[in-house]
């Protein structure tokens, strides 16, 4: 996360080659929205993975390791230039978002939803109340689908919360590409299919158990709240769920074992801890310590960080990867930070 910030203008202008400076400096952003809401040509339009089982995802013709680091790059670098955004907590909460609502949307038994076809760009996927707010996330991917036409929105989306997870300290994850726009309108998923965080364990065992998610992995999965905060002008709530909210650690699991109560204001039913009454929680992250089920593992995630990364890594590509199947020769790639490779 951190990087001289010369070295960082350095690298981040010199990437800007295409197509020319000054339309990067008059407004990639612009331009990119506008080439990113048209329907851009499907190589496959017969492809159909929200009915059937998804096809198979095949390598991006000719793209190597090295060019899907590149977009790694290019987003952890934007990521890096916004890290004051949304009062300190930057970007980092909100790609992890876009990447989960993206793929959340998955039905094991129907083998329908998930990241494969991006179809979050069309209502009433992209208008689902779940999924407010989640426009500045698409937004603020929009100009890679320029400076890589090669990347589906799939992919983007799905890639944007690996940068986001390891950018902010978080575990490794493995990711694969391959995934393809589907732009027939037909085949977006309706709304619902996303949690309600009004309700209790049961119900969101349910809706988890729907994605193909056990006990264990739903709440290494919920471990991701340690990020970013809620909003009231998308979902209703409001507030961090911990003061080192960019940071990706198993903080979430150490304070919900904490004192907690319910918070009063002019709002929907929330809790705030007892001891600053600055953090909070949802009825549904407090439903992980009121069920004995989910409790066992919050308890293992609170004392040992490592197994939580171990445990989220895994889910995390599970829940992106949901909904497609992949070719054999289509192996997982692992990026490195930019600390790591000291940019
Ligand atoms: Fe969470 N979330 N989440 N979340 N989420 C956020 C923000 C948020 C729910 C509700 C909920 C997961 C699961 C679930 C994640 C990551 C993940 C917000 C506030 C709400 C209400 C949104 C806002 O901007 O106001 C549940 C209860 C219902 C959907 C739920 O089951 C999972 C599985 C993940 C990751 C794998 C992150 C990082 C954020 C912060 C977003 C931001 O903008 O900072």
């Amino acid at each position: 996360m951190s990087s001289s910030s010369a070295l960082r203008v350095a690298v981040t202008s010199s990437k800007f080659t295409f197509p020319s400076s000054a339309f990067v400096a008059t407004g990639l952003g612009l331009a990119g929205l506008y080439y990113y809401n048209q329907e851009r040509p499907n190589p496959t339009p017969s492809l159909n993975p929200l009915l059937a089982a998804a096809p198979l995802a095949a390598v991006v013709a000719g793209k190597s390791q090295a060019d899907f680091q590149s977009v790694y790059n290019a987003i952890a670098l934007k990521v890096q230039d916004q890290d004051d955004a949304d009062n300190g907590a930057g970007r980092y909460g909100l790609l992890t978002r876009l990447a989960w609502h993206a793929s959340g949307t998955f039905d094991k038994k129907k083998q329908a939803g998930g990241s494969y076809g991006g179809t979050m760009l069309y209502a009433p996927e992209s208008t689902d109340p779940g999924n407010a707010g989640l426009e500045v996330a698409r937004d603020f991917l929009a100009e890679f689908l320029v400076e890589y036409p090669w990347m589906s929105r799939g992919d983007l989306w799905t890639l944007g919360g690996v940068v986001a997870v390891q950018e902010a300290g978080g575990p490794k994850i493995n990711w694969r590409p391959g995934r393809q726009d589907i732009s027939d309108k037909s085949k977006v998923p309706e709304n619902g299919n996303l949690p309600d965080a009004s309700k209790d364990g049961k119900y969101v065992r349910g809706v988890f158990t729907r994605m193909g998610f056990n006990d264990r992995e739903t709440v290494a999965l919920i471990g991701a709240h340690c990020l970013g905060r809620c909003h009231t002008y998308n979902s209703g709530y409001d507030g961090p769920w911990g003061p080192s909210f960019n940071m990706f650690t198993n903080d979430f699991y150490v304070r919900l074992l904490q004192g907690w109560h319910v918070r009063k204001w002019d709002g929907p039913k929330q809790y705030e801890d007892d001891e600053t009454n600055s953090f909070m929680m949802l009825p549904t992250d407090m439903a992980m310590k009121e069920d004995s089920h989910f409790l066992k593992y919050v308890k293992m995630y609170a004392e040992d960080q490592d197994l939580f990364f171990n445990d989220f890594s895994a889910a995390f590509t599970k829940l992106l990867e949901n909904g497609t199947q992949f070719t054999t020769d289509n192996k997982h790639l692992v990026f490195q930070t930019l600390d790591e490779q000291d940019i």
